[in-house]
């Protein structure tokens, strides 16, 4: 049966990805470094069959049409050119988090997607193929093909075959580290991640330069992630995520993703670090949602503290979680 499920996790990025060297290959500018969240979670099934008189994608019951299918087409003639199966696609997928939202919905669903669409071809691709082959629908996808804590190396080539994610630790190398997300506003963003990271490239004289400071931050960030030092490894965290929202802010005109929810939630962290002695600190891609990164221990502290503050729609905290799974029940 050419038919297959997948399960794969969101990533948040410790180091952000924030531009790309070649838009059609999804090669960035630079590496990134994330952290594969346990818990949230997209599922994907995906069958070929002759009966499907054209590619169909459902996500989450919605029908998708235009331009945005053919973004999924581009991964099915992928599969069809490296499998040999030749026929049309349907594909249903569902995420138990908001969409578009700052929560990398793109990153567990291109996962589950590129997974599930190579398994039901038949294929049987390693965890690197797999994370090119994601790489290729959404760049953070690629760093949700394995669990844990993965960087994705920004690779020379200008074939991009360098270019994918590897594991530098598993789940089990800090099982209590947690991310804790504060859900400020479910709704759509205004300007997509990659328009707007491109947007950053064409206008912010700030791209160089964050170009150029990523490497360091990457390193120091390995290291402490390695040691499990959590005061070396949040300051780093917190300081890289701005550097992409003072890039966004360079641009002309300039882009914005902070709402004033977000700024509430980013001091009350700062407050209980300064004033409380937790350790937490924040992290923020291209949306709303502030990320605490804490320990278990002070988790349930911070969920406390930031349940306080209205607006804050829903907290959500999670440990480090496994990479993409193959289930055996399918969502049609
Ligand atoms: C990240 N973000 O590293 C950064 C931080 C958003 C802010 O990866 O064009 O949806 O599909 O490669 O992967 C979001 O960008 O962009 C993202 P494409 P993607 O997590």
């Amino acid at each position: 049966m050419n038919k297959a499920t997948a399960r794969a996790h969101p990533n948040i990025a410790l180091i952000k990805y924030w531009g790309k060297r070649d838009q059609a290959l999804f090669l960035p500018a630079t590496s990134s470094f994330s952290m594969t969240l346990d818990g949230l979670s997209a599922t994907t099934t995906v069958e070929f069959s002759e009966r499907f008189s054209a590619d169909q994608v459902e996500l989450d019951g919605r029908p998708i049409e235009g331009k945005a299918l053919l973004r999924f087409q581009m991964l099915f003639d992928r599969v069809r050119a490296l499998s040999g199966v030749d026929c049309p696609v349907r594909v249903a997928s569902t995420n138990d988090f908001p969409t578009a939202a700052g929560l990398a919905s793109s990153a567990a669903g291109g996962a589950a997607l590129a997974a599930a669409t190579s398994w039901a071809a038949g294929l049987d691709l390693g965890a690197h193929d797999l994370s090119r082959l994601s790489r290729q629908f959404s760049g953070s996808a690629c760093r949700s093909v394995e669990g844990g804590f993965c960087e994705w190396r920004r690779g020379e080539r200008p074939d991009g075959q360098d270019s994918f994610a590897v594991q530098v630790a598993p789940p089990a190398h800090w099982p209590s580290l947690r991310m804790v997300v504060a859900v400020c506003s479910g709704a759509e963003k205004p300007l997509s991640s990659r328009a707007a990271m491109q947007h950053s490239v064409e206008t912010s004289p700030f791209f160089a330069a964050w170009v150029d400071q990523v490497p360091r931050d990457l390193a120091l960030a390995k290291e402490a992630l390695l040691r499990r030092d959590l005061g070396a490894l949040g300051p780093i965290v917190e300081t890289n995520a701005c550097r992409i929202h003072a890039v966004a802010l360079g641009a002309h005109p300039p882009t914005f993703y902070m709402r004033p929810l977000t700024i509430e939630v980013i001091d009350a962290v700062q407050s209980l670090r300064r004033d409380e002695g937790v350790g937490a600190w924040f992290t923020l891609d291209a949306g709303p949602n502030p990320v605490v990164l804490c320990e278990e221990k002070d988790a349930p502290r911070v969920a406390a503290r930031l349940r306080r503050i209205e607006g804050v729609e829903r907290l959500v905290t999670a440990g480090p979680g496994e990479g993409v799974c193959r289930l055996d029940e399918h969502l049609f």
